[in-house]
């Protein structure tokens, strides 16, 4: 049967007889909408009863603490997110797309201004406006929007097929079908890395009813290039990474301070360091993303303020100035509470202390909200007994 790989020049598809995918259409196609990378893998693919079963372990073990999402089970009492054939019955192919947002910007585990803190590398995206100023930008939106004008392509090709779009936030592994697809192996670190590109890239996946065209339904794995290296375990401050690709989420900086809402153990909050929102840390010491290429990406450009910003410049913003920052950013996850608790642990940790930050401090240790004053309790403690010793 034809399939349509033949390009012309400037990548367009020539021949669309069939409506059959394969790898070499879906990288172009995907490319051409400004994904980094791409890959595509039949459905059920090969791994997955194996992928099924260590999702289904996970959840079974507590492991997803209260992101009570991941746990949601079918009529048939399967875990949704174990199989993309639970929810998706039709699905027969994935495109699964990398976007890098990779910049020369300093790691997280570089020397830094004494009271900055730390905002995951991801959460710094923005983009030039049409009035050309800088506005922040959330992969969510910018990744939604791309794969929207893939699926477009792949109709003007292929008439009406079934699909869905998703970025994060759907009832699917995305890791799990990024590996299946061909794009990188698990980590220690359990961050899907790419050989060339490393991890710091968002994926997404676009799920199609079209079938794989027959040459390209071998699976075409990376092999696993962690080797004997196991940086990225020593270097967890929570020992969230339990052992080698196991992640325990609810000791991880990542889940404290974004997705948890409560107030947070005071004895993970030492080990939480200066991270405010997110943590980039076992990614940062990883060989693998210290040659990675820099981002291009016109919509993922890094926010130079929130690269190491300062403590007390944060802590000082009232609600109204924290939502004009973060307006169109995935920094607005935490809250502005959830962002001020964050903050409260990082001043906690900062060396010494400031007059000004433990005014701060001072202040919402009283403030009605408990995660935030058990934070600051507890930050105010931390001060307090180090000056004792001194
Ligand atoms: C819940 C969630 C979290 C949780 C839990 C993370 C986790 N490790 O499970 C928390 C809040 C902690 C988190 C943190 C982060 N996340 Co997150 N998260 C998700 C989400 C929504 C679901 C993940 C999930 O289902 N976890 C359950 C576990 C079982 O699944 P998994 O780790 O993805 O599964 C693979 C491996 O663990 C592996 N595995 C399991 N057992 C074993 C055993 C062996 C021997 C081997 C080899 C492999 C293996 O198999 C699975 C399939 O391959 C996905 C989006 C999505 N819909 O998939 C994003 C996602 C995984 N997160 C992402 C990102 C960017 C992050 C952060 C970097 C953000 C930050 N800077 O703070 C950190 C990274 C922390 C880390 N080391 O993983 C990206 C990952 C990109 C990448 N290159 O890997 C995703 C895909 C979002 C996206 N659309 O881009 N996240
Ligand atoms: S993101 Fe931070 S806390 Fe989570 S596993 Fe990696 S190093 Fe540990
Ligand atoms: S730091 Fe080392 S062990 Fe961890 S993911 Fe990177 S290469 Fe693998």
């Amino acid at each position: 049967m034809e399939i349509f790989h033949i390009f012309d020049s400037a990548g367009a598809l020539l021949d669309s007889k069939s409506t059959n995918l394969t790898r070499e259409a879906a990288y172009a196609l995907a490319t051409g909408c400004g994904f980094t990378n791409a890959g595509l893998v039949p459905l059920p693919h090969a791994a997955e009863s194996r992928d099924a079963s260590r999702f289904t372990s996970w959840i079974q073990a507590g492991r997803a603490g209260s992101m009570r999402y991941l746990e949601r089970v079918s009529e048939t009492s399967e875990l949704v997110r174990a199989r993309v054939a639970v929810p998706f019955p039709w699905a027969r192919s994935a495109i699964v797309c990398f976007a890098s947002y990779n910049s020369a910007h300093p790691r997280s585990t570089e020397d830094a201004p004494r009271s900055s803190g730390w905002i995951a590398r991801y959460a710094w995206s923005s983009r030039i406006d049409e009035k050309g100023e800088r506005r922040p930008s959330d992969y969510h939106k910018v990744l939604l929007k791309r794969l929207k004008s893939l699926d477009a392509k792949l109709r003007e090709r292929c008439g009406e097929f079934e699909s869905r779009a998703y970025v994060d936030t759907g009832p699917v592994v995305e890791r799990s079908l990024a590996v299946a697809a061909g794009l990188g192996w698990t980590g220690k670190n359990t961050c899907l890395i790419h050989p060339k590109l490393g991890s710091f890239g968002f994926l997404c996946v676009l799920l199609t009813s079209l079938d794989v065209a027959a040459e390209d339904r071998t699976p075409q794995m990376v092999s696993d290039h962690c080797g004997t290296c196991t940086r990225c375990l020593d270097a967890c401050p929570t020992n969230a990474l339990t052992a080698p690709y196991q992640m325990d989420a609810t000791k991880c900086i990542s889940y404290l301070t974004i997705e948890h809402k409560a107030p947070i153990a005071p004895e993970l909050m030492s080990g939480m360091g200066r991270q405010i929102f997110g943590c980039d840390i076992c990614q940062d010491v990883c060989p693998w993303n210290r040659k990675a290429p820099i981002s291009a990406d016109t919509e993922l450009q890094p926010r130079e303020e929130l690269v190491n910003p300062s403590l007390e410049w944060l802590a000082s913003l009232d609600e109204q100035q924290w939502e004009r920052l973060f307006n169109g950013s995935p920094v607005r996850r935490s809250g502005f509470l959830g962002f001020k608790r964050n903050l409260a642990v990082a001043m906690g940790n900062a060396p010494g202390a400031d007059e000004s930050l433990l005014e701060r401090l001072k202040l919402w240790s009283e403030d009605a909200d408990p995660a935030l004053r058990t934070a600051a309790e507890w930050a105010l403690h931390k001060h307090s007994q180090e000056s004792t010793i001194e």
